[in-house]
């Protein structure tokens, strides 16, 4: 079984939760991210609670990563459930044009008190929050038009808050990816792992990890599977003895000819992280 390091839980990761709550206060509503091949389980249950009252819409970011079709399940699901949510690719950029509206529409009450208050110009800030990694960076970039925040391909690239303001009529604040405590759900755990929002520093078994990578894409998205690796039979196999074929394919050998299932397990992690394996969503509504 995979063990994901639970102690881990970077001092910064409590300094982000206060910095949430200390500007809490300044801004009108915040945008939450989510993985769109994940959009349960990176949705992080603190910032639930960190929120609080705050008017909200759910970003599913990466959507170009995630199946299409599960896609459109996630946004009616969301729906369902009295969420403002809407699928975004913060690298296209498609999508990030209705978020505008969408903010305007969530505020309507409050912009309409201030109308009658006589304010009329005041920029609407936002709060972008979610997971590490799971693009908030990017999506503030894209927003803005120009390269205003740092971005990178793992978790833990924002550190301090920072704020971007937009053509006067928005005020962006993104902040540092923020994971919870706990994963007190194995298979939560084990998604974050495959997308890389977990660092792989802190699982233990990378090659366990792969495993079941791998069994969930043999009865998910064998053609998928077959296609990137040539294989033949994918359905009836172990995890580990698609590791070990696909070790050989790409050969991953050792001194002595011994299979290095260590080699072709960060290999198909980068693979799948890269959407190399194809469009996969992890988790359906
Ligand atoms: N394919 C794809 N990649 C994306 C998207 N949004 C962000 N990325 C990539 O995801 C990686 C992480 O992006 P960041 O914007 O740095 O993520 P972040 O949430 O700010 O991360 P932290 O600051 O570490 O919490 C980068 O390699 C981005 O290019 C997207 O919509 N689609
Ligand atoms: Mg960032």
């Amino acid at each position: 079984m995979v063990a994901i390091n639970i102690q881990w839980y970077p001092g910064h990761m409590t300094k982000t939760k206060r910095l949430i709550q200390e500007n809490l206060k300044m801004v009108d509503m915040s945008v939450e991210l989510v993985d769109a091949r994940l959009p349960l389980s990176s949705r992080n249950p603190d910032i639930e609670k960190l929120m609080g009252q705050k008017p909200r819409i759910v970003a599913i970011n990466k959507s170009d990563l995630a199946d299409p079709s599960v896609n459109m399940q996630w946004e009616k699901w969301f729906d369902s459930q009295g969420q403002k949510a809407i699928l975004i690719d913060s690298v296209s950029g498609k999508g990030l044009k209705q978020i505008p509206n969408l903010c305007k529409e969530v505020l309507k009450d409050k912009i309409e008190r201030q109308k009658q208050k006589g304010i009329i110009s005041r920029s609407i800030k936002l709060m972008i929050v979610g997971i590490p990694n799971v693009g908030k960076s990017s999506f503030v970039n894209k927003f803005a038009g120009k390269a205003s925040t740092k971005t990178g391909d793992k978790p833990g690239v924002t550190r301090g808050k920072q704020w971007i303001r937009i053509k006067r009529e928005f005020e962006l604040l993104d902040t540092p990816g923020i994971l919870w405590p706990k994963f007190e759900d194995v298979e939560v755990g084990k998604k974050l792992a495959y997308t890389g929002a977990i660092k792989d520093e802190i699982i233990d078994d990378l090659e366990t990890l792969t495993c079941d990578l791998l069994t969930f894409l043999a009865s998910n998205y064998a053609e998928n599977l077959k296609n990137r690796y040539k294989l033949e039979n994918v359905q009836d196999e172990s995890g580990y003895a698609l590791l070990q074929a696909i070790a050989k394919k790409r050969g991953c050998v050792v001194a002595g000819g011994e299979l290095d299932t260590l080699r072709a397990a960060n290999i198909i992690l980068d693979e799948f992280r890269g959407c190399k394996i194809g469009k996969v969503s992890l988790e359906r509504p």
